[in-house]
């Protein structure tokens, strides 16, 4: 998979060189090139915003120097270089965006290049969202309904979202099926040792090696914690994919 962004900010993707990311770059799993919006400019002072049409607060970013810069991130991947069978796809950060879930991580980590736009400011001028439909699959997501100052911070939780499950990134795939989300659940407690731990004991069930019990306390736990924290998630389950047990707790 090949992954572009494009920010006035380059310097807060360097996060994107440690951990498990940074590793999947260098084993070729992932290619991933930050590039600074302010080379495709072409005034002495950088320029990328200017005031708003309709008056307003805030500044709103160029389109010329997007342009360049989309165009530039679109052909340094696959469709620009002859194969062209899927078109890129354009994340834009915002928070007016359309909620980014784990459905959109899987989702968006089967296609082959993804670019992503960091706007800052009060955003970027709308024509070049409207322009880049021409040779992008456009994507505005938003993280959740709260504001962030750029779409650098949305970029790292993406990009991280997206490239574990690439396949080979995560050495142990199973540790993907039971996490919160997999089957719209968030997951069960975890405990490790000591057994006893400031007067507290560890479940006693985990300890007694009956796979089909521990299961079962699991699923319990995981639908108790659910039903507590996120009854939103629990109205959007399929009934097809509970059991009897799981209509009990
Ligand atoms: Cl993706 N961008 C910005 N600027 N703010 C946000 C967001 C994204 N998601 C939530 N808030």
């Amino acid at each position: 998979m090949r992954i572009d962004v494009v920010s006035i900010f380059p310097e807060y993707l360097s996060a994107l060189d440690l951990s498990l990311i940074g590793k999947a770059r260098e084993q070729g799993l992932l290619q991933l090139t930050v590039t600074d919006l302010r080379e495709f400019t072409a005034d002495r002072h950088r320029t990328v915003d200017d005031t708003p049409y309709g008056g307003g607060a805030g500044m709103v970013m160029k389109p010329e120097p997007w342009a360049l810069a989309l165009d530039a991130a679109r052909t340094r991947g696959p469709a620009a270089a002859g194969a062209p069978e899927q078109r890129p796809v354009l994340v834009v950060p915002s928070p007016a965006g359309e909620v980014f879930t784990q459905a959109t991580a899987r989702e968006l980590a089967l296609r082959e290049h993804l670019v992503f736009a960091c706007g800052r400011y009060e955003g970027i001028d709308e024509r070049v969202v409207e322009w880049s439909r021409e040779h992008f699959e456009v994507r505005p997501m938003s993280l959740g309904d709260y504001v962030l100052n750029g779409g650098e911070v949305a970029v790292l939780a993406m990009v991280e979202a997206i490239g574990r499950l690439v396949p080979g990134v995560i050495g142990n795939p199973e540790s993907l099926v039971e996490e919160s989300h997999a089957e719209g659940l968030l997951e069960y407690p975890v405990y490790t040792k000591p057994a006893l731990w400031r007067d507290r004991p560890v479940p006693e069930v985990l300890l007694s090696g009956h796979h089909g019990r521990i299961a079962r306390w699991r699923r319990d736990r995981q639908l108790q914690r659910t039903a507590a924290r996120r009854p939103d998630l629990v109205a959007a389950l399929d009934p097809a994919g509970l059991d009897r047990a799981d209509r009990d707790v």
